[in-house]
């Protein structure tokens, strides 16, 4: 008799959350559908769910560790691969000093309730300031605004898609991403809801995005340029008297500084940097104003160019000023089951920021992290504290950091390295040992972190649909095992814990001291999430400041926003990014169903650029920029602002080595192999992939 039976979970993959019902039929998976029931999702996937699968059943996945002896992989032991890294590590710390040693996170740690709960205490024991994630090529300046503002790095405002009458958004393709900063499963059931209630959605990108496609108003911006648009929108409030600064609460401070700050940023001004047309801008200023809720939103765009920080603080500004923050329809702030920000820091993070810099090019760390962008030649540089081994968890940095053939290189000269990683990838191929955890269907998940940037109050707990085969380790254990191995001295109290020490164990915890009644029990009879109602009204009592203010005007930003150049500067052409719907940053191209069709790693160009350099449909072209140059397609378009072209990234898997077969077909090229380390937001050192100037030609042969 053959037993069917569903099982319910969330979607792992991105921040969107999406509930995922899998049929199953003598426990093999028969269909992975959205989930009807799911409070949040309400039936919502992508294509990248079923792939889910392929993760399940790639043959390419590592589930052993594996150790390089002389050019070749063999497999160990777990117990011998634990004890290996830690004594590498030791070694090198011994001879070199702590820093000696880093460690980069990448994307899917958010995604792990394991990795999020174990890995810091992992850190901690390898007492290096040599800490890297992918925040600091994404969300950073995001976070960074946020931290001036109200005080702690977690408190990022979240628009209220779900009641605004006009969305404006600046460097974000939710309906390709599916939202970031903003976790709505369903996006395009989300922005036609908006549009059913006479609500408008106004785009701002230097090209058609799909979701531009099915906005109200598209508007061309020139990549790198947002914060002069943003700064004249703001100027056009107080010039035509649109706000009253003064009827802002006492607990924002800054309101004198800011009443003359922007005058300087006319349309007119604007208009000559950014490209948007005067009248446009003043429209945008007073539709903005005139929607009865109204919030401004950017993401990716804006985030990862020159003027990152200075973009969130002016999309964050305009909320305010308009009177759209904190409120129904503006940009709000959830209230998540588990408190992570409480549980990061309770007095704020406000502090959290240049207490130490970058040994060779002096950058300032954020949140007990420096920029990745500087990894490179801290590995490169000789001198005290050179890195000498490295530890990358979930991440592929050689592909997703500005410059990474230099990283590649960089990490040829390690003393040591080791990769937690579920595949062979261009990053983890130089490791000298891979731990590769239990991932996906494998996991139980909950998502610590997306709740607390949703849309709404939700909490749903997946347990793991598939036991992991003998002799698998999460994620979890894997750091475990080895901060146990890097501690000098563990308390008695530490001991009697350890055992209990589990990721469900924890959760239960942190929803039990949350500001819900529930806890882990509940949400076990919960199979289809948990709705804790809409998003409320948070402030002043959110503010985790040390005076306890709203700070309109951050002493730092505004220092150095005053340096901003207004002068207009000509490029020829510039590049940006782009995201596909079949993709996952780096490392879903092993699934066949999400990679199979027409190559995507192409170079869109606009007719008349095209014309002028005498460039055809899918003629092989040469971008250069200062630090290389790649081959690829060229696609011909008039969806893209002409002087600008775009690339996805993620791609270059062809000389990797790698088992990802399949890619190796549609293997591409790593825009990051053009990008600039040195082109950075200078507030955050975030990487500015917007904007870096190319050059692109014909290729001859
Ligand atoms: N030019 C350009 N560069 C970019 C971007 C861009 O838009 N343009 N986007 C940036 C952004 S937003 C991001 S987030 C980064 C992403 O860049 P990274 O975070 O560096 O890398 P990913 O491509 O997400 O790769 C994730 C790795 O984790 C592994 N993995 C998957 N699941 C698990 C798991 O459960 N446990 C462990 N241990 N490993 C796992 C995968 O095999 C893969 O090797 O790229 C950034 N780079
Ligand atoms: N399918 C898919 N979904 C994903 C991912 C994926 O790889 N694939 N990655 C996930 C991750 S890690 C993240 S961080 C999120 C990102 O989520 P989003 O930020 O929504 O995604 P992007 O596609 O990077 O959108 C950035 C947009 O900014 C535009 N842009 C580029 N430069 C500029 C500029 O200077 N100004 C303005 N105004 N716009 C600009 C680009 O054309 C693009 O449309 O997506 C997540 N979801
Ligand atoms: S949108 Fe994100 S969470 Fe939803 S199914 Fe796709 S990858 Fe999974
Ligand atoms: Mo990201």
């Amino acid at each position: 008799m053959s037993t069917i039976k569903a099982h319910y979970r969330t979607c792992n993959l991105c921040e969107a959350m999406c509930g995922l019902e899998i049929q199953l039929e003598n426990n093999e998976i028969q269909s992975i559908k959205g989930d009807k029931k799911d409070l949040f999702s309400k039936g919502f996937i992508c294509p990248k769910a079923t792939a889910l699968q392929d993760i399940y059943t790639d043959p390419d996945r590592l589930k052993k560790p594996i150790k390089k002896v002389n050019g070749e992989w063999i497999e160990i032991s777990w117990a011998a691969a634990y004890d290996l890294v830690a004594n590498e590590i030791k070694k090198v710390q011994k001879k070199y000093g702590h820093d000696a040693v880093a460690a980069y996170q990448g994307n899917p740690t958010v995604h792990n309730i394991g990795s999020m709960l174990f890995s810091s205490d992992f850190l901690r024991a390898l007492k290096t300031n040599n800490k890297y994630s992918a925040s600091s090529v994404d969300q950073l300046p995001q976070q960074l605004a946020a931290q001036w503002m109200f005080g702690h790095i977690f408190t990022v405002p979240i628009p209220d898609i779900n009641h605004t009458d006009y969305f404006l958004v600046l460097g974000a393709n939710p309906l390709i991403s599916n939202g970031s900063l903003m976790s709505a499963a369903g996006m395009p059931n989300r922005i036609k809801e908006l549009q059913a209630r006479g609500g408008k959605m106004v785009v701002v990108d230097p090209r058609k995005t799909k979701t531009a496609e099915i906005a109200d108003q598209h508007i061309f911006i020139k990549p790198g340029k947002d914060v002069y648009f943003l700064a004249a929108i703001i100027h056009e409030f107080f010039e035509k008297k649109l706000i009253d600064i003064n009827n802002l609460p006492e607990w924002m401070s800054g309101k004198k500084e800011l009443q003359s700050f922007f005058i300087e940023f006319s349309p007119e001004k604007a208009e000559d940097i950014c490209g948007v047309k005067k009248e446009i801008i003043e429209q945008t200023a007073v539709a903005f104003i005139a929607a009865d809720k109204a919030v401004c939103y950017g993401r990716m765009g804006v985030s990862t160019q020159e003027y990152g920080t200075f973009c969130h603080w002016l999309i964050n500004l305009i909320n305010i000023l308009s009177n759209n923050f904190d409120k129904q329809g503006g940009a709000m702030f959830p209230k998540a089951a588990v408190d992570v920000v409480s549980f990061i820091s309770k007095k704020g993070t406000e502090h959290r920021y240049d207490r130490f810099r970058s040994r060779v090019r002096d950058l300032p760390e954020t949140n007990g992290e420096l920029p990745v962008a500087v990894l490179a030649e801290e590995m490169l540089t000789p001198g005290k504290n050179q890195i000498k081994a490295f530890i990358c968890s979930s991440g592929n940095p050689v592909l997703s950091t500005p410059n990474g053939k230099q990283l590649n290189k960089a990490l040829q000269g390690l003393d040591f390295m080791v990769s937690i990683d579920i595949y062979l990838n261009e990053t983890s191929q130089q490791a000298d040992v891979i731990l590769p955890p239990a991932t996906g269907f494998e996991t139980e998940h909950y998502d610590l972190f997306f709740n607390n940037l949703a849309v709404s109050n939700v909490a749903k707990y997946s347990p793991p649909l598939f036991k992991p085969e003998v002799g698998m380790r999460y994620d979890w254990q894997i750091f475990k095992a080895l901060t146990k191995r890097l501690k000098k001295k563990i308390s008695l109290v530490e001991k009697l814990l350890i055992p209990f020490l589990k990721p469900s164990f924890m959760l239960n915890i942190g929803l039990n001291k949350g500001p819900y009644p529930i806890n882990l029990k509940k949400l076990k009879n919960n199979p289809h999430g948990m709705d804790l109602g809409p998003l409320q009204p948070r402030m002043p009592g959110y503010l985790f400041t040390r005076d306890k203010k709203l700070h309109l005007a951050p002493a730092l930003l505004v220092k150095q926003f005053k340096q901003l150049n207004l002068e207009h500067k000509s490029q020829e052409l510039v590049l940006i990014g782009r995201r596909e719907l079949r993709s996952n940053n780096s490392w879903m191209h092993n699934s066949y169903r999400l990679i199979k069709g027409k190559n995507r790693c192409t170079v869109l160009i606009h007719n008349e650029d095209a014309e002028s350099r005498k460039i055809m449909e899918g003629d092989l072209v040469e971008v250069k920029s200062t630090k290389g140059s790649i081959l690829l397609p060229a696609e011909i378009t008039d969806i893209i602002m002409p002087g600008v072209v775009s690339i996805p990234h993620g791609y270059g898997h062809g000389d990797s080595g790698t088992k990802l077969d399949v890619a190796n077909a549609h293997a591409g090229v790593s825009i990051n192999d053009i990008t600039d380390e040195g082109f950075l937001d200078t507030l955050s050192g975030n990487a500015a992939f917007s904007g870096v100037e190319v050059e692109v030609k014909k290729s001859i042969g």
